[in-house]
């Protein structure tokens, strides 16, 4: 099995401080957190950002803000920039941080209810994106809430619109989407290419179960307050490295080594740094 690839993913877009005082909404808390987490074992950061208002934002100006002060702070994971953003938010306004050419990005691969909105991620609007990342040099990382996702990645694939190494999350326990079960994580895992990478986002508690299954499966995990706030069962998270560590101790039980950045890059097939 390749090393285990943990992913941070420290903020999201949809989360408070209502529904969680530890969120980090400033780029020095970001920082913190991204620092924190990789520390503890995560080397790729997922990252959303918010404005001054804390409102999320795809504004390459706060993206270069957050990742300026994550650099500063002497975090050296990559760092995964999102063109999901906030539900809601435009194809243009999504597309946002890929002007700061960063090494790696999400791409969502289909249309999905997200609890009580619709995330619309069209044929049109996967292309376009994937368009972008190729002529950019930025590696994107399919997004999949539901089967049919894994089809449409694949078909950007044939187009040519992807190339390289694929890298797959699969997002589950999403409300109105693919529910979180064992079953369905090995049906997804059976859905790709037998050489693609593939990482699991299990949403609330199933982060750890799913995360687990990963591990031993020689899968990838992500953790952290985008997908899930608790630790355990009422007990809220107080920094995302908690969870991450978590996941580091889990992996060390079953025998499988943590990714550096560096490793981490190499197995993603991440385009080399300049
Ligand atoms: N905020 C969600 C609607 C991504 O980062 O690419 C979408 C999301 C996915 O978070
Ligand atoms: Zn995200």
């Amino acid at each position: 099995m390749d090393k285990l690839i943990v992913t941070a993913a420290i903020q999201g877009a949809e989360l408070t401080k209502e529904k969680t005082p530890h969120l980090p909404v400033t780029p020095e808390e970001v920082a913190q957190e991204a620092f924190q987490a990789w520390r503890a074992g995560a080397s790729i950061i997922h990252l959303h950002v918010r404005d001054d208002q804390g409102q999320p934002t795809q504004d390459p100006k706060y993206y270069k803000l957050n990742m300026e002060a994550i650099e500063r702070a002497g975090c050296r994971a990559v760092i995964q920039v999102s063109t999901g953003g906030a539900v809601g938010m435009s194809l243009e306004t999504r597309m946002g941080p890929l002007r700061l050419r960063p090494e790696y990005s999400s791409l969502n691969t289909g249309t999905v209810n997200f609890g009580e909105d619709v995330f619309i991620n069209s044929k049109q609007m996967m292309e376009s994106l994937a368009a972008v990342m190729q002529e950019s040099g930025i590696k994107p990382e399919f997004e999949v809430y539901e089967e049919g996702h894994v089809h449409s990645a694949l078909a950007l694939v044939k187009k040519g619109l992807v190339t390289g190494r694929l890298n797959f999350n699969f997002v589950l326990g999403v409300p109105g989407a693919m529910s979180p079960s064992p079953g369905n994580l090995m049906h997804l895992c059976q859905a790709i290419p037998p050489e693609a990478n593939w990482t699991v986002s299990g949403i609330g508690r199933h982060q750890l179960i799913l995360g687990g299954m990963a591990v031993f499966m020689g899968g990838n995990v992500r953790v952290g307050f985008e997908d899930n706030i608790y630790y355990s069962r009422g007990v809220l998270a107080k920094t995302n490295a908690e969870l991450v560590a978590r996941m580091v101790r889990i992996a060390k039980e079953a025998g499988r080594e943590i990714a550096s950045p560096e490793e981490a890059r190499s197995i993603l097939g991440l385009p080399p740094r300049s």
